[in-house]
């Protein structure tokens, strides 16, 4: 039976930018599983309700129905031991530093310099959606939320001990990557494909890490849609 996994799409259903999910699909090509995607907007809620949660990725694997990106990892490497992807309890415990590392420190930057891209980027149905509840969340307007400035500068002293890690190895799980390069990067592959914005120079160790994940399994995050590839993406 074919595996799905639920990804979010936006203003074009090929244009598929949920953090979340990408480490979910670079995860799969890690162990070298076959899957269709099903492209699901944020307030097609009704269509993920068999799995008990509002939010993607869901992966539905046969009978398993597994949700959330951290315990899809974990299922993974009990249903399919060969190349593990968070390997022992020790390395386990440490790669979920990493997941808190990106989801705390990381994504916040990149969200306030993004989120006008964000706005623009998901489909037009979820617009509504998507500024009330980031509102809620935000306690401020989307507009004001916003500030490129801010959320780059505080990007950049949080990328510190990637820069570090990254300085001596390829890859953060060491010379080919792994959970915790996937747990990272998927805010990368966010922020790339519905934004422009530069997130790090060219001189960073974080650039040419990223210029490594872009082409692992065969460019699957290079290949990836971006919003700059939508014809009618700007001024709808
Ligand atoms: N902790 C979850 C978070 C998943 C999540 O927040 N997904 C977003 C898409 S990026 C979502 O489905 N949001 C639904 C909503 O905001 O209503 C995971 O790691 O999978």
């Amino acid at each position: 039976m074919t595996r799905v996994l639920y990804d979010l799409c936006g203003i074009d259903e090929s244009l598929r930018f949920s953090p979340y999910c990408w480490r979910v699909k670079f995860a799969l090509a890690h162990k070298g599983l076959d899957y269709e995607t099903r492209a699901w907007c944020f307030t097609d809620k009704q269509d993920i309700e068999f799995s008990g949660q509002g939010t993607v990725p869901i992966l539905v694997d046969g009978d398993e129905v597994v949700g959330d990106s951290y315990e899809i990892m974990r299922y993974l490497d009990r249903a399919y031991p060969d190349k593990p992807l968070l390997g022992g309890p020790d390395a386990e415990a440490r790669a979920r530093f990493l997941k808190f590392y990106a989801e705390r420190s990381l994504a916040p930057g990149m969200m306030r310099t993004i989120v006008m891209d964000l706005h623009n980027a998901v489909a037009p149905k979820d617009r509504d959606y998507f500024r009330e509840s980031r509102e809620a969340r935000f306690k401020r307007t989307l507009e004001e939320f916003h500030s490129p400035a801010k959320g780059l500068t505080q990007l950049d002293q949080a990328l510190e001990p990637l820069r570090g890690r990254l300085s001596e190895s390829d890859f953060i799980d060491g010379d080919s990557p792994a959970a915790a390069d996937y747990l990272v990067f998927g805010f990368f592959m966010w922020a790339r494909t519905v934004s422009t914005a530069d997130l790090v120079s060219n001189a960073d160790p974080v650039y040419a890490w990223m210029e490594r994940m872009l082409d692992q399994y065969d460019g699957l995050g290079r290949n990836a849609m971006r919003i700059v590839d939508i014809d009618h993406a700007y001024g709808t």
